[in-house]
């Protein structure tokens, strides 16, 4: 799949506000600071089209970025940011939930996880959530290129392992620096776009 182009087009808190649209929508979930902003902008190859930063809690909304007017990548705010206040974190995931819980539009999950660690309890509960919803999450494991090709095998056979993630399950590494897989990414959504 070629992008052509990609524009912000709406930025909602409440699911009453979130655009009516017929178009397929591919959710970024994940960590806070785990890169979804920066997948965007890799996969979009535009460094500017979301905002990211190198402190947890950037996106602070459902960012909704129409792609070659076919589709919607929803950036979401991160769960896990454990220094920010109670009151932060309760708004943060009430946009999560605003989202996974009354999104009624066609949507898949991209599960964004950082490879170089075991998955966290936040991530475990978001894929048990994700799977009780009857979604069976596209894997992303990012920030590969802090990675040794070792450490990776390590780290990979661990997420797996833990997420009890079956081989038939599509999983990426990704880096937003050494975007190596961005093009299989792009093919994969492709393909997905014609199959639905
Ligand atoms: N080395 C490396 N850094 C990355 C990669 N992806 C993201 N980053 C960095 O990680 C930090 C967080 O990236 P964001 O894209 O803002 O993360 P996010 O998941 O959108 O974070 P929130 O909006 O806070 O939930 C930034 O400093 C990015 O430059 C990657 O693949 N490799
Ligand atoms: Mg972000």
């Amino acid at each position: 799949m070629i992008i052509k182009s990609a524009v912000l087009t709406h930025v909602r808190t409440e699911s009453e506000k979130f655009p009516e649209n017929d178009k397929f929508e591919i959710a970024l979930v994940g960590r806070s600071n785990v890169g979804k902003s920066s997948f965007i902008n890799a996969i979009c190859a535009n460094k500017t089209l979301a905002r990211t930063s190198s402190s947890p809690g950037k996106t602070r909304t459902a960012n909704f970025y129409l792609i070659n007017d076919e589709f919607y990548f929803v950036d979401l705010p991160g769960y896990g940011y454990a220094a920010a206040s109670k009151t932060d974190k309760s708004k943060l995931g009430a946009v999560i939930g605003e989202y996974l819980d009354k999104r009624r539009a066609d949507f898949m999950v991209f599960h964004l996880m950082d490879h170089r660690h075991a998955p966290s309890e936040k991530d475990k509960l978001m894929r048990v959530k994700l799977l009780s919803m009857g979604m069976i999450p596209v894997s992303i494991l990012t920030k590969t290129d802090k990675l040794t090709k070792n450490e990776r095998a390590k780290t990979f056979d661990l997420i797996m392992g833990e997420l009890g993630i079956g081989e038939d399950e599509a999983v990426f590494e990704f880096s937003n620096i050494r975007s190596e897989t961005a093009e299989e990414i792009k093919d994969f959504i492709g393909e997905m776009l014609c199959s639905i």
